[in-house]
């Protein structure tokens, strides 16, 4: 039985409210985020991503790169606000969604009654409503599985609309490039291009222990991934238990002081998908590191909230686990299950 999944992703969301709440920033280049002093950008709008503008990347450098940005502050009860009546509209459709943070989220339609059972006309109907309810428009990707519903919302973005049918996949799949599969990030592409493999096809012809040779566990969902295949099921009930992020660097920190640095620049990067997750109780921060020789170091302390400070005390304590230099930094927290407490957030 064929499923029919469909991700549906607001296009450049928080700039995208700010857009709707104040008309005269049409057509000008719009940001979100922090301050020019050592703040980044959450999102810009399409305007500004001409200008090479994108998430994360600091103020300061983006308006170097595009002087007349406007940038605003993060109003993250006014995005609350839009997910929250987006969500509804999900849930009017079928109760198999899966919220991947405020702006995205999976639906399985494979048993929704409407328009003649047609994915496309539901998407549809779905970017229909979100824009009556919330003038906000959203990309759509129509496919039998989530990884390719997935790739596909990405496609016409913004306002997009694309569906790969069952028939479809092998062409699709032949020329992607394999940083567009989940999982597929930085490290892995790097590893993946020193073995000459830039696209599917060419992953294709790996055989499945060279690929679990190579990259362990992900090497198995590789070899399906790159064959268009998935079989992660949209899981409804499914709560992000914890939200990390984590750096490997290019020459190894020698000292704690080089650590310090790191971490200050991991954090806000941290804070910004804490922010971007679905409501739920911070209850541990969480520090790895990988030494220069692979051994790997975790320390977990109860906290109910995420703040630079404690992270920066706690580096020394497993930084002191290794007598070698680091070459992979990592942080992160633990969410409790206690849902519609607030996040406690401290920026
Ligand atoms: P995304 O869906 O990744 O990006 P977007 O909606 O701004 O743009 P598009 O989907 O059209 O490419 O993220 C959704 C929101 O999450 C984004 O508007 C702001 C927030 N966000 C951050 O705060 N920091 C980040 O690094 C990223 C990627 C997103
Ligand atoms: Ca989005």
């Amino acid at each position: 039985m064929v499923q029919k999944i469909i991700h549906i992703d607001l296009d450049y969301f928080y700039a995208q409210v700010e857009e709707r709440d104040n008309p005269k920033l049409k057509g000008q280049p719009v940001a979100v985020g922090g301050s020019e002093n050592r703040g980044v950008l959450a999102t810009c709008n399409y305007i500004a991503r001409d200008y090479g503008l994108h998430s994360a990347m600091p103020t300061k450098l983006a308006k170097e790169k595009c002087p007349h940005l406007i940038v605003l502050p993060t109003n993250m009860q006014k995005y609350k606000a839009a997910s929250t009546i987006i969500r509804q509209i999900f849930y009017k459709i079928t109760p198999i969604v899966e919220p991947l943070s405020l702006d995205e989220a999976y639906l399985d339609v494979t048993d929704v009654n409407l328009h003649q059972n047609s994915a496309t006309l539901i998407a549809k109907e779905i970017k229909h409503q979100i824009f009556t309810e919330t003038q906000l428009t959203a990309s759509a990707g129509i496919a039998p599985n989530k990884l390719l519903a997935k790739i596909a919302s990405d496609l016409n973005k913004p306002n997009g609309l694309y569906t790969i049918r069952p028939k479809e996949i092998d062409t699709f799949i032949h020329h992607l490039p394999v940083s567009k599969l989940f999982g597929v990030g930085h490290a892995t592409k790097k590893k993946l291009s020193s073995l000459n493999i830039e696209y599917c096809h060419q992953l294709q012809k790996l055989s499945l222990s060279t690929l679990q040779a190579h990259f362990g566990k992900f090497g198995n969902s590789l070899y399906y991934y790159c064959r268009g295949m998935d079989k992660r099921v949209v899981n409804p009930s499914r709560m992000r238990k914890s939200i990390s992020v984590e750096q490997t660097f290019s020459s190894d920190l020698n000292s704690l002081e080089a650590c310090q640095t790191a971490l200050g620049k991991l954090y806000p990067k941290l804070l910004t998908r804490i922010s971007n997750a679905q409501a739920l109780c911070i209850s541990s921060l969480v520090l790895k590191i990988t030494d220069n020789k692979f051994n790997k170091y975790t320390l977990t302390r109860q906290a109910h909230e995420a703040s630079l400070e404690y992270f920066s005390l706690l580096l020394p304590m497993i930084i002191t686990r290794t007598a070698h230099p680091i070459r992979l930094l990592g942080i992160g927290v633990q969410l409790s299950e206690k849902e519609n407490k607030q996040l406690s957030l401290k920026l």
